[in-house]
């Protein structure tokens, strides 16, 4: 996903794409027969440079910009979350247009050009469609400049696979999530920018046989009170639903982490909401400190105890996650 959103090019606003097109057509002569022939030739020349360089470049934005089809997912809502998603398809729309009449008002003068005998309608052709186009690109410059800026937003969008079977990790800081992750992941966890988390999020993956799960650790986001937050973290919040097909809920009995246990029930409860239909695995960290009869899973990440009995757990409530053909953006 992240290299598919890499490759979007920088997008030129309407008067640059115009500098570039007509700076590069003006460089065109081609010689003819006599002085109208050459003319002729020489305008054609630019009127299809003109049309091809426009026309090109904006087919280029519309195909290396994500096409977002399928709404409810974590990469779509991340980018209605950063982009807005109505704007973000009308203005690929509008580009879609621009690059459409392009290619008939080029097709258009073309045409004219060849007809004419006449230097002045060559001239009055070619002047008509250079207005045209620019007027063309004008209607589509706030589209031009808002892609601009969608792009930038989008390239630092995490870089997470939705195909594969995902664990995100909950529960409030200093309870154990992160030290859990890289237990649990087979290489060390990378750290991928997340909007609206200063901390970014880590991804860890699991390795079994010849499956691969991710492993996920969301500093900030499910660590603290779902109720709490403003509608954007909500948003940022609900966009991992998307993602998280299992939640591994670490509760520190310990309290060392600074939270009373009641809080933390408290949080497991909104995440619960939050979360509905996902499976939530709850667990204990570290036993080493304090064990407590709840009958949860416990485990200590400090002494290695029962992250093989967790490990389990999780890759058996992963293994069951079937994704199909689903979950592609
Ligand atoms: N004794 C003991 N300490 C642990 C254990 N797991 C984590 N810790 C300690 O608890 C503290 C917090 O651990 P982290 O893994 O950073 O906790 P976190 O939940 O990722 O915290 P945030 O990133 O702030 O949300 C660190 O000092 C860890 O060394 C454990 O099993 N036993
Ligand atoms: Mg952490």
């Amino acid at each position: 996903m992240a290299a598919k959103t890499l490759k979007i090019p920088t997008v030129l606003s309407a008067d640059e794409l115009l500098d570039k097109a007509f700076g590069r057509a003006s460089k065109v002569t081609i010689n003819g027969t006599d002085a109208l022939d050459k003319m002729k030739k020489t305008t054609l020349g630019r009127v299809t440079a003109i049309g091809d360089i426009i026309k090109d470049t904006l087919d280029k934005y519309v195909d290396t910009f994500p096409r977002i089809e399928k709404e409810e997912d974590f990469f779509p809502e991340l980018v209605n979350l950063v982009v807005g998603l109505d704007q973000y398809k009308r203005s690929l729309g509008a580009v879609r247009w621009a690059s459409t009449r392009t290619e008939i008002l080029r097709s258009e003068a073309l045409r004219k050009i060849r007809r004419s005998k006449d230097p002045r309608y060559i001239d009055i052709a070619r002047n008509e469609f250079y207005g045209r186009i620019s007027s063309v690109l004008r209607q589509i410059s706030k589209d031009l400049l808002f892609l601009q800026s969608a792009r930038d937003k989008i390239r630092k969008l995490p870089s997470v696979s939705a195909k594969v079977p995902t664990l995100v990790v909950a529960g409030f800081p200093n309870v154990g999530k992160s030290r859990i992750v890289s237990e649990l992941s087979t290489a060390e966890p990378q750290v991928a920018p997340y909007p609206f988390t200063t901390k970014g999020i880590i991804i860890g993956h699991m390795d079994e046989g010849w499956r691969r799960f991710q492993v996920i650790d969301t500093p900030g986001l499910l660590d603290r009170d779902f109720e709490d937050r403003n509608a954007i973290e909500k948003q940022a919040v609900l966009a991992l639903k998307y993602l998280t097909h299992v939640i591994l809920f670490i509760m520190d009995p310990s309290e060392t982490c600074g939270y009373t246990l009641e809080k933390q029930k408290a949080l497991l409860e909104s995440v619960q909401r939050g979360f509905e239909g996902v499976e939530i695995i709850v667990a204990e960290s570290k036993s080493d400190i304090l064990r407590t009869d709840s009958g949860r899973l416990f485990f200590s990440s400090e002494t290695g105890e029962n992250v093989d009995v967790l490990r389990k757990t999780v890759v058996d409530a992963l293994k069951r996650i079937d994704l199909g053909e689903e979950g592609d953006v």
